[in-house]
């Protein structure tokens, strides 16, 4: 089985590199694609470079910040056209450790959609302000319980898609794009009847650059299980 990568970049330039290294050394089986959205601080430049004296580097250039959610629908259309077997999401700031790849690729051989969980025992984040953590946590209970989706963690972005599971879901129908995008594809995967597994990661806040986490996606997520939950199923 062949998998890529997708990482979504906005200014990660004391990232990129580091990562896209340690990424690709931790299996043979995989290749790593970039989703830049024209980072001011040039990840994307660095990101081609790289990709000039890498085959197994892929990268794909946006014209402006669009969000996550989208730069994930551009990379699983692009990752499915190119014949992957599996398709993982990957933040680009050291959040998600790419040292626990091969056990999600591991899993994927049995399930059809593998999720790196905080929440499967107790909690595990490391630097988080309990603020941010309470947010967290309590946004996973309440989309739980409205969606009725029972996944401990239902926001995080480490995760792992057999192809089969892309190509069921209408990826042009999707209506989210930060935690709501999570959300959005696990309840789709689970509506649809795969089997869904969570392993515990270790989530570690980032080191360098800085987050785009915002009102404005908490609120869209707030909303969006409700969307889920009584919206039409045209997915
Ligand atoms: N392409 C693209 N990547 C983004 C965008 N917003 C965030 N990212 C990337 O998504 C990942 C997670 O974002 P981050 O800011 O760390 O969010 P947090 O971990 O929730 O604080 C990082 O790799 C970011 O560079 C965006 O609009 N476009
Ligand atoms: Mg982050």
């Amino acid at each position: 089985m062949k998998g890529v990568v997708v990482v979504p970049t906005y200014n990660e330039r004391e990232n990129i590199e580091e990562l896209i290294e340690k990424t690709l050394s931790t299996s043979p089986d995989i290749d790593i694609l970039i989703v830049d959205d024209n980072s001011p601080d040039g990840t994307g430049e660095i990101a081609e470079k790289i990709a000039k004296e890498n085959p197994r580097v892929k990268v794909l250039h946006r014209p402006g910040k669009m969000g996550l959610g989208s730069a994930y629908v551009e990379g699983f259309k692009w990752a499915l056209k190119e014949n992957y077997d599996f398709v993982m999401e990957m933040d680009a700031d050291f959040s998600h450790n790419p040292e626990d790849i091969p056990r999600f690729i591991e899993k994927i051989k049995e399930y059809d959609l593998v999720i790196g969980s905080r929440y499967t025992d107790g909690v595990s984040v490391v630097n988080w302000p309990i603020s941010r953590l309470l947010l967290s946590y309590f946004a996973n209970i309440y989309a739980r319980t409205v969606t009725g989706v029972p996944i401990m963690d239902l926001t995080g972005g480490f995760k792992c898609f057999r192809r089969e599971v892309l190509e069921s879901i209408n990826l042009d129908t999707i209506m989210s794009d930060g935690y709501a995008f999570q959300i959005e594809m696990n309840y789709r995967a689970y509506k649809k009847g795969f089997k869904i597994t969570e392993i515990p990661i270790i989530f570690i806040e980032r080191r360098a650059g800085s987050s785009k986490m915002s009102k404005k996606i908490v609120w869209e997520a707030f909303w969006l299980v409700w969307k889920l939950r009584f919206g039409r199923k045209n997915f």
